[in-house]
Formats: structure tokens, C-alpha cells, sequence
């Protein structure tokens, strides 16, 4: 169910009453959370307002080259003068990564802008469009309601997102209205090559390294392929644990693959999980059972170690949906 134009008036409306509103990114930020908040920021300083933005963590260097990137704080004081809290691209409040604090609950109005199916519209605004390609959606909705002119830097953030989250245009979800998305942040300014350059084809080299020995530990079963990442090699690597590597959709082209599961250990002994499926098959439940979310072809969770125990925990859920198609 899409968000109502009722629900669009309101948050405009919260966001042109508030003078130091807090945006927050989610934690192992991707381009559409850290685009749309950039674009928002960008539209707030237009509008003479004075936005804070936040994340829990770093954001790499793919994303990092962004107008305002280098503005996103890692926390934010408990005792504040915010006047509105914006959740941006987050299914519920624990993907604030504890920036958002417990004592607020009830004081300062929360604003969500969302698209995943699982978001459990915890704001008392929310701006949620389920199943759709990326959070620029609802978020190119509500500065138009704003009246915020969208071009040049605003454009791009907003491409970044739309681009990020569908891979380069290649999800299920990337529909007719997508790609006229696109088409009018081209028009408006957006720097397209540039985004292909900087954000989509831009692999740390340590990165790359990550991803070798990702792949010499890959495993094909039937249409399941998967792998895990101990913590010796993340050590040698010299890879934080906010860096997932991006395994999730190196793993997801796998051609005999319908769904692809990456484990990376975390120092804390818990293991983070990636599913990737194919169009038609649903991780989405899967990560949910498991205490985490996402889409029906993107998901993540996290389960306690250790990784090698890991595959034995999780596969068996995901070889049942496998037999939900059998043949297919
Ligand atoms: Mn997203």
C-alpha cells in the first residue's frame, strides 16, 4: 500500500514547521539511505532551515565524494534543540544504529521515509512506499509537495539512490516509473556517468581483495549458492565490521544461483547474513524470522556465532522457499 496524499501533506507540513530538524542515515549506510538524506538536507538548507544529519557509521569512499557527505555526524548529544526526527530509509527504529534515543519517544515528532515491505510504520509520520524501487521515490514525492526545486546536486543524490538500490537499473522493481525517474534527474542536472563512475564502478582495492576470498569459498548447491567470511581473514584485511564487502550482490549473479547467502563474522561472534534472490523467490521472510528484514529480493539479518555452525541454522529456511518452486 502506497503512502496517501494526506500522509504526504503531513510530512511536508512537519518538515516546513521545523527549523533544526535531525536526519538519520542507517547504519553500513548504502547510496539510497545516504542519497535521499543528502538530497533532503540540500532541500532544507534552501528553504533557509537547519538540518543535522547523522549516521552510526563511516561512509565509503563510493559515496563519500557526495555534496554534504562530509556533514553526517556519528552521534548525536541525548539533551538536543531538534524539533523533528526524519528516519530515512529504515524499517524500524533499531536501523538508527542508537542514534535515536529512547528519552525522545513521545517528545520529538518522527518522520519515516521508507520503502521496505517490512517497515513497520513506527513514525508518527510515515511516508512508506512498500515494494518500491528505492526511498528517492516517497523522497522526490515529498520535496515536490515542499515545492523544492530538484536539480543539479539534488538530482544526483537522488540518482544515486534510485541507482544503488536497483543495482544499475537491474531489480525486479525497476518499473516504467523508475526509469522516467531517472530520466527527469538526468533532465534536472543529475550527473549520471558521474554516479556510474564514482558510486556503482568504484571498488576499494581491499575490497576487491575481500571479495577474492569470498569467491574461493563460494558454494553451489542445486539453485542456493553461498559463502562465509571468517574474522582471521577480515583481520588481515584490515576490514571494519561496518564494511559488509558487498558480498550480497557480488553473490546474487551467480548464473545457476536463485538465491545467494553470504555470512561475514563480526567481532562481536555474531554472524551477518546477506540474502539475494532472484525475481520471483522471497528472502524478505527468512531475514525476518531471523530477527532482521528487507525486500522479498534483498534481505539481511544478524544470528549469534559462530560462523561455522551459521550455514546448518540458516539454509534449511532457505531451501524451503527453494521448494517453493520447485522445477521453476
Ligand atoms: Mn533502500
Amino acid at each position: 500500500m502506497m503512502f496517501t496524499q494526506n500522509q504526504l501533506r503531513q510530512a511536508a507540513a512537519l518538515l516546513q514547521k521545523s527549523e533544526r530538524p535531525l536526519l538519520i542515515a542507517h547504519p553500513r549506510p548504502d547510496g539510497d539511505t545516504v542519497g535521499c538524506t543528502l538530497a533532503l538536507r540540500l532541500a532544507l538548507l534552501s528553504l533557509g532551515k537547519h538540518p543535522t544529519i547523522a549516521c552510526v557509521h563511516p561512509l565509503g569512499s563510493n559515496l563519500a565524494y557526495l555534496p554534504g557527505a562530509d556533514k553526517f555526524v556519528r552521534d548525536v548529544p541525548e539533551e538536543n534543540d531538534f524539533d523533528l526526527v526524519v528516519a530515512v530509509d529504515m524499517s524500524d527504529l533499531s536501523r538508527t544504529g542508537g542514534i535515536y534515543k529512547e528519552s525522545w519517544r513521545g517528545k520529538k515528532t518522527l518522520l519515516v521515509v521508507d520503502h521496505h515491505a517490512t517497515n513497520e510504520a513506527f513514525g508518527d509520520v510515515n511516508l512508506v512506499a512498500p515494494d518500491i524501487a528505492a526511498t528517492s521515490i516517497p523522497m522526490i514525492a515529498l520535496l515536490d509537495e515542499m515545492g523544492v526545486p530538484v536539480r543539479d546536486e539534488i538530482a544526483t543524490c537522488l540518482l544515486v539512490a534510485t541507482l544503488t538500490d536497483t543495482r544499475g537499473l537491474r531489480t525486479a522493481s525497476t518499473t516504467p516509473d523508475v526509469l522516467k525517474l531517472v530520466a527527469r534527474l538526468v533532465e534536472a542536472g543529475g550527473d549520471y556517468s558521474g554516479v556510474m563512475q564514482h558510486t556503482l564502478d568504484s571498488v576499494p582495492y581491499r575490497q576487491m581483495r575481500g571479495w577474492g576470498i569470498a569467491l574461493q569459498r563460494l558454494q553451489l548447491e542445486g539453485r542456493l549458492t553461498w559463502t562465509t567470511f571468517p574474522l582471521e581473514e577480515k583481520v588481515a584485511l584490515g576490514v571494519e565490521d561496518h564494511d559488509d564487502l558487498d558480498l550480497g550482490n557480488l553473490l546474487s549473479r551467480v548464473a545457476e544461483a536463485k538465491i545467494a547467502v553470504s555470512f561475514l563474522a563480526m567481532r562481536d561472534d555474531t554472524v551477518k547474513i546477506s540474502f539475494r534472490a532472484r525475481p520471483g523467490y522471497d528472502v524478505s521472510w527468512i531475514a525476518k524470522q531471523l530477527g532482521g528484514g528487507g525486500h522479498k529480493e534483498a534481505a539481511g539479518c544478524s544470528i549469534p556465532g559462530p560462523l561455522e555452525s551459521a550455514p546448518d541454522r540458516v539454509l534449511p529456511l532457505v531451501r524451503e522457499e527453494l521448494q517453493r518452486h520447485e522445477g521453476v
